[in-house]
């Protein structure tokens, strides 16, 4: 562990230090940042009720707080401290509307990289360590954060970015990296293109992957995993909590992911209500950071939907777990009344070993109606025996037409979904280099 301490505290001395910082943190924003005054004086948290907190228990009378807040106080509006304390800006992509900001000071950038050092050592990651580091550099946070943790723990940073991947794939072979950082996705279009490259697996020493950044399944772990022969493990994150490294799934368990509990109190709510569920349930990710100096948040919603977990984990850590992400509550689809999240059609698709691990879902309304269409890649396999049999891939041939029957029935058996399911030739799905585009809602436009 890369933090004993903190890692396997008690829950009561936990529960006491993260008291403490939570009172630190409502104050800091209470004196700093003049539209969360107003709401928490309205929510009655004026300086005295901070201080007579009695418990965390006490959170769940705070106001939350959501992406739309950094939105509408864009660029700067909820920063707690001046610009000339802000040593890093971030941002997120803005691919709708303006994009979010957030802000780290020079100790808010030491305890990210501490909590992605955690993260890191929780993956098996060792100083000494080559570490590929995919995730995009710049605006994003999946490249600099991790870059900041790799540099921390003591092992040696590979700064690839994203993109460029014959490159990549050399540079791997050639520093004899052991551990990958990446998208899920990206990890899969790498394995897919050393495939092609005709790299040998015994001339890449990889043995440890942590992916994150997008939802991904446990079959799509399987996959990542014997394509690549690593352990593939789960981190998680998001841009306006700190960046990557608010949790991670360990080796030891490789089951729910470790949330640094004295950096990010987590709840779980219902999204509808908004109030708090009890571990295990299944609802909202909200978390409030507490050593956050720069730009603090209270109970932020993330959209994320996954469960808290308090039960011991093999590694004898004592923070809880959080489930693997489900999905983000905005990228539900709701088809004609079914309601469905990529997840679950990924899950299925990747059940069949005729198909491939690419697909792309594209809904539209025609005459009222929703529709789905599904477009799924052929396995290598199918797409080279169609490429010699019949010199070309032909989405109609009768033999592909039973296996889009068949698709089309395991999800109308499955999810009750009735879609219309187009079987791809390998290659023709767009790969990613980053966060994969699983959705096309032609409804948006
Ligand atoms: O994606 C931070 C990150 C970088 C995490 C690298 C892990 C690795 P944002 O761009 O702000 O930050 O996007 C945050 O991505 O609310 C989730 O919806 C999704 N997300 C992040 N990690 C996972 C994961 C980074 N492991 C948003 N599983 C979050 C599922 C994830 N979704």
């Amino acid at each position: 562990m890369w933090n004993r301490k903190l890692e396997t505290l008690d829950r009561v001395e936990l529960q006491a230090l993260q008291l403490a910082r939570l009172k630190t943190t409502l104050r800091r924003v209470y004196h700093n940042v003049p539209i969360l005054k107003e709401r928490l004086d309205a929510a009655g948290f004026n300086p005295d009720r901070i201080e007579k907190m009695a418990s965390i228990a006490d959170m769940a009378h705070l106001p939350f707080m959501k992406k739309t807040d950094l939105r509408e106080n864009y660029p700067f509006g909820l920063f707690a401290e001046p610009l000339n304390n802000v040593a890093r800006l971030h941002a997120s992509s803005g691919t709708k509307g303006k994009p979010t900001v957030v802000g780290y000071t020079k100790a808010d950038i030491a305890n990210w990289a501490e909590a992605c050092a955690r993260s890191l050592a929780a993956g098996g990651v060792k100083p000494g360590d080559m570490v590929h580091n995919s995730y995009g550099y710049g605006l994003f946070t999946g490249g600099l954060g991790m870059h900041y943790g790799i540099e921390n723990l003591g092992a040696t940073a590979v700064p690839a970015s994203g993109g460029r991947t014959h490159q990549q794939i050399m540079l791997l072979q050639d520093f004899s990296s052991r551990v990958l950082l990446s998208t899920p996705s990206y990890a899969l279009n790498m394995a897919y293109t050393m495939t092609e490259m005709k790299v040998p697996r015994d001339s890449i020493k990889l043995e440890i992957g942590i992916f994150g950044a997008e939802p991904w399944t446990e079959e799509m772990r399987a996959q990542i995993e014997e394509r690549l022969q690593i352990t593939a493990l789960d981190i998680y994150g998001l841009s306006e909590v700190t960046g990557p490294g608010v949790s991670m799934e360990c080796a030891a368990g490789k089951n729910g992911l470790h949330i640094w509990e004295d950096m990010f109190i987590p709840e779980i709510i219902d999204p509808d209500s908004g109030e708090v569920l009890p571990d295990g349930e299944e609802g909202e990710l909200v978390f409030t950071t507490i050593l956050k100096e720069a730009i603090p948040v209270i109970r932020y919603r993330t959209g994320d939907l996954s469960r808290l977990n308090a039960e011991p984990c093999a590694c004898g850590r004592t923070v809880r777990r959080m489930s693997r992400i489900k999905a983000r509550l905005d990228d539900m689809l709701i088809i004609r009344g079914v309601n469905l999240f990529p997840s679950e059609i990924e899950k299925c698709l990747l059940s069949l070993e005729e198909l491939a691990p690419h697909y792309q879902l594209v809904v539209d309304r025609k005459k009222a109606l929703d529709t789905l269409d599904i477009h799924v890649e052929v396995s290598e396999h199918i797409g080279e025996r169609f490429e010699k049999e019949f010199g070309e891939f032909e989405e109609t041939h009768s033999e592909l037409e039973t296996l889009r029957r068949a698709v089309q029935s395991l999800l109308k058996d499955n999810l009750g979904l009735s879609a219309s399911v187009n079987l791809k030739k390998p290659g023709s799905i767009p790969r990613s280099e980053g966060k994969a585009v699983r959705v096309i809602d032609n409804r948006l436009k």
